[in-house]
């Protein structure tokens, strides 16, 4: 099968790239390294350091003698999606290409339009390109949990039959996300619905949960191939930052009570869901949902299992929630189908942290502590996404001038 990754050269695109093509599929990559250009943004790196593409896929072909093609595209740039997709005529696109970091989208009014734009924008343009292309072409987007937001009642996977006033209908499930950046997916997830009912085009979401996890077999397999591991407030995710504060000795921070219930994934299990996903699609017209979730916790049972877990002693700490989000609340969540799929899902067991504690360990000295500190607000339109830097001091004694 040929498949496009948009987003292949990020956290979760990189590792999908490669377990695809072990798998014998015929994979391209399309990214614009938008992802790197953040971190030099929020002066912040992945505590595991990332070859540059070309490097990874020369490691990659080296091991495996498998070719990964690549295409530098920026998907809210029509023209260059359209082209890319035309070029490499795939029977699935996976797409991973968005902003995906909640604080990052509540920064600030800029970074909020930003958030949104390059992801409804993006999803557009690759819905326009398949219907202008292909209209077979599956389409497998990655969704989020967080799109339901936490209701009151039972989660299911992306529709909801309902009843009202002695009728029914099957509806897309109601959503109440938390952040720009959540509500971005829920934008997505409409128009590619409109889209499948419209034009007939074939899709999967994949309303994914919390990642958790640095490595793969094949990631595993040379330095070159490791993908990104953030801790950092804005794009670090809680059970990633859990175990780097653990190996530093910081606290754990849990927002608020710690109540907050969330899905979670093994990054193992993403891997193996974009292949089951992409070998058995969506029907043509369908607009199909998965919930990508193998176990929930509240984030002070994440921080427990952390915390126990970890070797040394670990401490917990609730501090201010800078975030608007219920810290109690019901929580079921649907999740059968990718299982009737074929997925066997690991478990957050001990083994694995240990692992991560490992990599963890191997890189603490590239930690940034500041980089840990959650500034963005929720309640503010302005943040500040660093602590107040020196200011040069202007009438320092190393300061020449021709006066002196
Ligand atoms: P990431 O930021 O590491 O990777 C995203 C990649 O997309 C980056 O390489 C970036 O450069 C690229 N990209 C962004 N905008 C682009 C554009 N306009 N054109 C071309 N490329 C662009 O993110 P990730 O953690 O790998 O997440 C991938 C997807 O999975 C996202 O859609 C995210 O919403 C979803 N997701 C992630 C998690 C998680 O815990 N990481 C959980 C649920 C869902
Ligand atoms: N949290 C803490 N302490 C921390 C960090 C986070 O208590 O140090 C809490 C948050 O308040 C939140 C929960 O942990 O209640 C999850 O936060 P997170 O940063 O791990 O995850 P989130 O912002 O929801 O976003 C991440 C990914 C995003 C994906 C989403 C899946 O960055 O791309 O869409 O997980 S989900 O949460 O299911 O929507």
């Amino acid at each position: 099968m040929r498949i496009l990754i948009l987003g292949g050269d990020g956290y979760l695109g990189w590792p999908t790239a490669l377990h695809l093509s072990d798998r014998g599929h015929d994979v391209a990559i399309g990214d614009n390294f938008v992802r790197r250009q953040y971190d030099h943004e929020m002066g912040v790196e992945s505590l595991v350091p990332i070859a540059p593409l070309h490097t990874r896929i020369r490691a990659w072909h080296e091991h495996t003698g498998r070719l990964i093609d690549t295409f530098v595209a920026d998907l809210t740039d029509a023209h260059a999606t359209f082209d890319m997709i035309d070029r490499f005529r795939p029977d699935t696109i996976i797409h991973f290409a968005e902003q995906r970091a909640a604080p990052y989208s509540m920064i600030d009014r800029e970074h909020a339009v930003y958030t949104q734009y390059n992801n409804v924008i993006g999803t557009l343009n690759v819905l326009y390109a398949i219907k202008e292309t292909d209209p077979d072409i599956h389409l497998v987007k990655l969704g989020t949990m967080g799109e339901y937001g936490t209701p009151n009642i039972d989660i299911e996977e992306g529709w909801l039959e309902l009843s009202h006033k002695g009728r029914t209908d099957r509806v897309l499930y109601p959503k109440r996300p938390g952040s720009f950046y959540h509500l971005s997916k829920v934008h997505d997830s409409h128009n590619i619905e409109f889209a499948c009912r419209v034009w007939g085009l074939r899709a999967t979401d994949l309303n994914q949960g919390v990642v958790y996890g640095q490595e793969t077999s094949q990631t595993a397999l040379d330095d070159r191939l490791a993908t990104r591991f953030d801790y950092d407030a804005i794009f670090g995710t809680v059970l990633n930052r859990f175990v780097v504060q653990s190996v530093l000795g910081e606290p754990l921070t849990i927002y608020g009570g710690g109540g907050q219930t969330r899905g979670v994934i093994d990054i193992r299990d993403t891997v193996e869901c974009l292949r089951l996903t992409s070998e058995q699609p969506a029907d043509p017209g369908e607009f199909r949902v998965f919930n990508q979730i193998t176990e929930s916790f509240t984030v002070t049972e994440i921080a427990k299992v952390v915390a126990t877990s970890y070797p040394g002693e670990a401490s917990v700490e609730n501090i201010e929630n800078p975030r608007v989000e219920a810290e109690t609340h019901y929580y079921n969540v649907v999740h059968s189908g990718l299982v009737e799929l074929g997925l066997t899902p690991h478990c957050l067991s001990e083994t694995l942290i240990t692992s991560m504690f490992d990599v963890a360990e191997r890189y603490k000295h590239r930690v940034d502590r500041e980089a840990l500190l959650p500034l963005v607000n929720w309640r503010r339109t302005t943040n500040r996404v660093r602590p107040a830097e020196p200011q040069p001091d202007w009438d320092a004694d190393w300061l020449v001038t021709p006066d002196r």
